[in-house]
Order: C-alpha cells, then structure tokens, then sequence
C-alpha cells in the first residue's frame, strides 16, 4: 500500500481566496479598453464554470456577441490576449498591495511537509505571474524553493477539468497517484484531481460553496488544524474506503 509522499495544491480558491481580486481584475482591464462590461459575483460565480482567464473571456464575449465567430479569429484572439494582459497586471498590483493572505492553515501545512517528508507541488489552471505574485507576496522571495514541481497554464494548456495537470504533475514528480493527495476548491478541480485518479480533498470558498463534490475524500471549511500525521491516516484510509464529508 502506497505510502503518502506529496501534497499537491491548486492555487486559486485553495492556496488563497482569490477569485474576488480576479473579479476585479477582470473589471479593470474590461474598462481600461472602454468595455462596459461588469462582471458581478453573480456573473462571476457561473463564469468560474469555465477554467482560465482568457478562456473565460472568450467565452463570454461569444456569448454577448455570437457572430464574433464568423470575424477574424486573428484579430479576436489578440484581443482577448490583450484584455488578459491588462487583467493580469492589474491582479499582480492588487495582490502586491497586500490584499491576500494565504487561507487558514496553509502556511503551517506547508512549513510542516518537510520534515514529515512530503514533497510539495503546484497544479493550477492560472498563469505563472499570478502564483509568482501571490507566493512571494505570502511565502517570501524563496517561495519557489518549498515546491518539487509547479505546473500552470503555460506547461498545461488543456484547462481542469482535463487532468492533464495533474498528470504532468504526478510524472514530474514520479510519483503514482497513490502516493499523494490533491487540494482543491472547485468541481472543476476535483474532476481534474480525480481523472488523474488522486484523492483530493475540498475547500470551498463562497465562490464554489454550491458545487457538487462527490467523489471528494473530504470536503472541509479550511485546512486549518491539518498536520501531516492526520493527512497521513485519511490518505490510508482513502486507500482502502470511499469518500466522507467532514461534520
Ligand atoms: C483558477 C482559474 C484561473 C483564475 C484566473 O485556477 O480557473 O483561470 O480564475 O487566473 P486554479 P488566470 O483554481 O486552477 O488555480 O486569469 O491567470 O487564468
Ligand atoms: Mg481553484
């Protein structure tokens, strides 16, 4: 039986709440362009349904704007490439304005892996300068240096609810799904964790409080009071039973 040798983390909505910064971030760029697009946290909450940011933004601007279809698709991916620069550069100034701090539980969890000899990894559909950002901003300027792997959208461009991050993962860290658990927030995630055949454990953030998280080894309100020898005995266990919610 495959004992527990990494944990491996989503980014957004696992590591940090931070789908609120990127709602607004989105919001910024759109009217920066003279878009009058407004993404609310209504909107913002069906259109998390969609993994990745200019993914997101396509489609939306389909939707408002079918025929767009029809017009150079050159000239609408550029522009969707320039909304998502502009979106990620007003994202990096919020996060280094200190408006995140890692969820409840994180920073111990990570700072325990080590010596109880887990190795770390990151699988997330975000781009590398939003974990750079946000790492740094929380971990430190070393913050790269507690990760074996870090896989994101520019080395996985088949967005969750693919697996393909988490399998790119799992073979850069050589190791099998057996040996290691996932942290996601979201369905999308937890679809993605599991193709790989990873049990993954659920935080929700009020973005995802509704989604549907079966198959999920636990859903818990944060990962705060987790240490690795608890990690440790629900990964056994996950190893010969189902799935539980926390109480
Ligand atoms: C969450 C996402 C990302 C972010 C926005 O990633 O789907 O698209 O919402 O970031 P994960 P980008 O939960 O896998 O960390 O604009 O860089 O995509
Ligand atoms: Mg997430």
């Amino acid at each position: 039986m495959s004992r527990l040798q990494a944990l491996i983390f989503d980014v957004d909505g696992t590591l940090a709440d931070t789908e609120e910064l990127h709602r607004q971030a989105f919001n910024e760029a759109f009217a920066q362009e003279g878009l009058d697009w407004c993404w609310s946290p209504a909107l913002y909450t069906e259109l998390l349904s969609i993994s990745g940011g200019k993914e997101r933004i396509r489609a939306f601007w389909l939707k408002m704007q079918p025929g767009l279809r029809a017009l150079d698709a050159l000239a609408l991916e550029s522009s969707i490439a320039r909304l998502h620069e502009l979106k990620t550069a007003a994202y990096e100034r919020r996060i280094q304005q200190g408006a995140l701090q890692l969820r409840p539980g994180v920073q111990a969890l990570i700072e325990a892996a080590p010596a109880a000899g887990l190795r770390l990894a990151i699988a997330t559909t975000t781009s590398p300068v939003n974990i750079a950002a946000l790492l740094r901003q929380t971990l430190g300027p070393d913050w790269h240096l507690r990760f074996a792997v870090i896989e994101d959208a520019s080395s996985a461009p088949l967005k969750k609810p693919h697996p393909q991050v988490y399998r790119q993962t799992l073979a850069r860290l050589g190791l099998p799904a057996s040996a290691c658990l996932a942290f996601e927030d979201s369905v999308n995630g937890l679809r993605a964790a599991r193709g790989a055949g990873l049990a993954t454990l659920i935080t929700p953030t009020a973005f995802t409080a509704r989604h549907d998280f079966s198959g999920a080894l636990r859903v818990l309100a944060s990962l705060e009071g987790l240490t690795p020898a608890l990690l440790r005995d629900w990964h056994h266990a996950s190893l010969t039973c189902c799935t539980t919610t926390a109480p």
